[in-house]
């Protein structure tokens, strides 16, 4: 069975050990947000692809919930030491040659999906990542800042550096003017499932659905789409979500996760502690399953993954 999952970092990465468990690399192929990428210091960072090569390649840190166990700042404490205003995105001293490798690829005038295909195999992972696009596709939040007023700001410079403390109005999706990279619709029109992870919807899979012809290529594909709920009891397990999925006038439920993804969707896995809800979401369409998805270890994660593909006729 050959199957492709949509993913952004830490919810999707933790699934996609399960997935991969139950579906050989070579079947397995992963769309990957890279909304988030920033250059820092001049090295090209892509946490959304770095945390699912990490992650399938065991070498992530669970407790943080992004970066490389075993991690140690010293690169950074230093730069903190010699300009405070420059430190403020915490790339770990390991983490930094990944970073160094793919800009020197890039500056070399290979693509993202090459680096990123090479980063992969040298982490040992098998399955088949493939950012979104080979462009530059920033995610950036229209926030209301005191003495500027209202001001567009990248991604990670609302989420790290500011901290997530403003108020947000209104996101836009850089993704809107670039092109899908090699083979990503490819990947959608031959898989016989397609998986949405429970990753953010609004902040994580949104952006992978703004580049031009994605979102139409799913919709086509909706009765093979599945999608795993991120939102347990109204709330993400971790990250954002709560406070961007209002900004798109999406509830923070299970429910509101899927409505998000209307049109795109043939079946919905919900946490069992949100059970009260299938009705509700099988009355729009979707099949629903429920199960446990909280991931607290590699077995429950293949478990959840079961549970997904089983939904798919
Ligand atoms: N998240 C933080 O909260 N603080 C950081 O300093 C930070 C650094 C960082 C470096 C590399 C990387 O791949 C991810 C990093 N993240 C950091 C996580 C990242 O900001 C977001 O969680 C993702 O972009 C959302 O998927």
């Amino acid at each position: 069975m050959k199957v492709t999952a949509l993913a952004g970092g830490i919810g999707a990465g933790k699934f996609l050990r399960g997935l991969a468990r139950v579906v050989p690399g070579e079947d397995l192929t992963v769309i990957v947000n890279v909304a988030d990428d920033v250059v820092v210091h001049g090295v090209h960072v892509s946490p959304d692809p770095d945390s699912v090569t990490y992650w399938l390649g065991d070498a992530f840190d669970r407790e943080r919930g992004w970066g490389r166990r075993g991690e140690t700042f010293r690169a950074n404490e230093q730069l903190a030491a010699l300009d405070p205003d420059r430190s403020w995105f915490g790339l770990g001293d390991l983490d930094l040659a990944t970073h160094l490798l793919r800009t020197s690829w890039l500056r070399a005038g290979h693509t993202l999906s090459e680096a990123t295909t090479v980063l992969c195999r040298r982490f040992g992972v098998t399955t088949q990542l493939l950012p979104m696009t080979d462009d530059p596709a920033p995610t950036s939040m229209l926030v209301v800042d005191r003495e500027h007023g209202d001001v567009y700001v990248h991604f990670q410079e609302y989420w790290v550096e500011r901290a997530g403390r403003d108020d947000v109005k209104a996101i836009r999706y850089g993704g809107v003017d670039a092109k899908p990279a090699p083979g990503v619709l490819e990947a959608i029109v031959e898989a016989d499932a397609v998986v949405v992870c429970p990753s953010n919807p609004v902040a994580s899979v949104a952006p992978i659905l703004a580049v031009p012809g994605v979102r139409d290529t799913i919709a086509g594909r909706r009765a093979s789409v599945v999608g795993v709920s991120p939102i347990v009891l109204g709330a993400p397990l971790r990250g954002m979500a709560d406070k961007l999925m209002p900004v798109a006038g999406v509830e923070v439920t299970a429910a509101g996760a899927a409505h998000f993804y209307t049109g795109l969707l043939g079946a919905w896995v919900i946490d069992e502690r949100d059970a009260v809800l299938r009705e509700a979401i099988e009355s729009t369409g979707l099949a629903v399953g429920v199960t446990d998805t909280i991931m607290v270890d590699d077995a429950a994660a293949e478990s959840l993954a079961k549970a997904a593909l089983e939904l798919v006729p």
